[in-house]
């Protein structure tokens, strides 16, 4: 029995993960609170993998949602998961940073998984309604959708960033998955540059196109960048709790005060150029130029895909040098580096956020990078210095935080050194101009952004 619903969401997972072994609870994070805005308003379904291999659900209603799980066999988590998604498309996407693989029989399952998505998705939308796909995952699934259900309107956003035609030609099914994508009424990216280069890979591969919109056939599809964001007010209010400032001031003595502190919080990636603020930080160790008894590192680190060979090399590149800086530079109860090697919660998080002297966001590609947000929205005190990557789709809001390019070295040395000695009032005067700009363009007005822009469109 399914119910069908006027607004679909169709993601690579379910908003919900198990909780023991009958019930399901919300999953904390990303998209789940990004859509809330939209969720809370409307009859929402939500299409999904609900983790796990294998597992044979039936739709289900949680809270106000009615979600529709699309179980993964355990081949499939192999070939469409780990194996198209995460060891073709992501690197390809982020500029090849580690080499791409293009096994056809990892092909194959992301053609049938995501025709399983689309089916799902046109089986759970009422008469007219609307469909949001989400993410690299899921990009055949606008076309194969449409191809169901003419009358939905449908939209898809790309969350991470979009390849240059020159490399993005190298995937020998890329006029399917342009083709797939185009299949939406809106396709939305992070930045104008991604844009770009799905409006130019669209006139390659034979899509006449003018002012963002690209001719498929008869129909339209209109592609823009929604630059994704964080919830400002419910961060900044959180942010100042007592809670929030006393667990601050406690981390701040745990760690040694008057110790100036530099903090890195990512998911544990190849992208993220953890490595990359290390090195600086060990070569300003080196030099001189840093104090280990004034200045101590924080990296939050969370492992992440770790069946696959690349991000268990990026893990291990990570503990070796910590354990290099550690052992030259630290001493017993000491130490420079503090790596924690897991997810923390928000609570957590934010005192750390409000702490920091300097958050290093150094990604050498990334589709925006919501750390870099959620700092600015957490420094209720407008003290802090934000060093952000040229490469990261944030660096292109954030213009008051010290950018930086993550392959040069010296340049991130520098940025770190400027940091440290900057003034609190230089520091305020930045700090104060980012939060107005997170402030004003959140992750609501993302989200409502998108869909207000998408059911304006004719239907074609
Ligand atoms: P991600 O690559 O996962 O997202 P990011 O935007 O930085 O990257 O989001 C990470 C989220 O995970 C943040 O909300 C952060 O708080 C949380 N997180 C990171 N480390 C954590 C830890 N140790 N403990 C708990 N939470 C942690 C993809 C794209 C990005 C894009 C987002 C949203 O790669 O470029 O910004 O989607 O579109």
């Amino acid at each position: 029995m399914t119910e069908l619903r006027p607004f679909v969401i169709v993601a690579n997972r379910l908003p919900v993960q198990r909780a023991g072994r009958s019930g399901w609870e919300i999953s904390p994070g990303g998209l789940v609170s990004a859509l809330s805005s939209l969720t809370t308003q409307r009859h929402t379904a939500w299409v999904g993998w609900p983790g796990g291999r294998s597992a044979r659900t039936e739709p289900f209603a949680h809270g106000k949602t009615w979600l529709v799980p699309v179980p993964l066999s355990t081949q499939e988590v192999d070939r469409y998961y780990e194996g198209f998604s995460n060891g073709a498309l992501w690197p390809l996407f982020h500029d090849m940073v580690t080499r791409p693989q293009y096994h056809r029989s990892w092909w194959d399952a992301y053609l049938a998984v995501n025709q399983r998505f689309a089916e799902q998705a046109a089986a759970s939308a009422d008469r007219n309604g609307t469909v949001w796909v989400h993410d690299y995952q899921l990009m055949l699934v606008p076309e194969m959708l449409r191809a169901l259900r003419p009358d939905l309107r449908i939209g898809f956003f790309n969350h991470i960033p979009f390849p240059p035609p020159e490399l993005f030609l190298q995937l020998p099914w890329r006029q399917e998955l342009l083709d797939g994508m185009l299949g939406a009424d809106l396709v939305g990216l992070q930045t104008p540059g991604d844009a770009l280069n799905v409006t130019r890979l669209a006139s390659i591969l034979g899509h006449r196109n003018t002012h963002g919109v690209v001719h498929v056939g008869r129909r339209r599809c209109q592609v823009d960048d929604f630059p994704i964001s964080v919830d400002f007010t419910q961060l900044s209010d959180s942010a100042e709790h007592p809670d929030v400032a006393a667990r601050a001031e406690q981390l701040r003595a745990d760690l040694g005060m008057p110790r100036r502190i530099l903090l890195g919080v990512d998911r544990l990636d190849y992208t993220k150029g953890i490595t990359v603020r290390l090195r600086a930080f060990q070569e300003l160790l080196k030099d001189g130029a840093i104090d280990p008894e004034e200045v101590v590192f924080v990296q939050v680190a969370v492992p992440s895909r770790e069946r696959i060979g690349s991000y268990a090399e990026e893990r291990r590149r990570v503990n070796n040098i910590v354990g290099e800086i550690n052992g030259r530079f630290g001493r017993i109860g000491r130490p420079s580096v503090h790596l924690i090697s897991r997810s923390l919660p928000m609570t957590e998080l934010q005192p750390l956020y409000r702490t920091a002297d300097v958050m290093l966001v150094t990604p050498v590609r990334d589709g925006m990078n919501l750390v870099a947000k959620e700092f600015v929205a957490s420094c209720v005190n407008e003290s802090g210095v934000l060093i952000l990557s040229e490469f990261a789709g944030a660096a292109h809001e954030l213009s008051d935080a010290l950018k930086v390019n993550p392959f040069d070295i010296d340049g991130v040395k520098a940025a770190l050194v400027e940091a440290l000695a900057m003034s609190p009032e230089e520091q305020q005067r930045r700090m104060r101009s980012m939060r107005a700009l997170v402030k004003e363009r959140d992750v609501h007005a993302w989200a409502l952004g998108f869909i207000q822009r998408l059911e304006k469109r004719r239907r074609s």
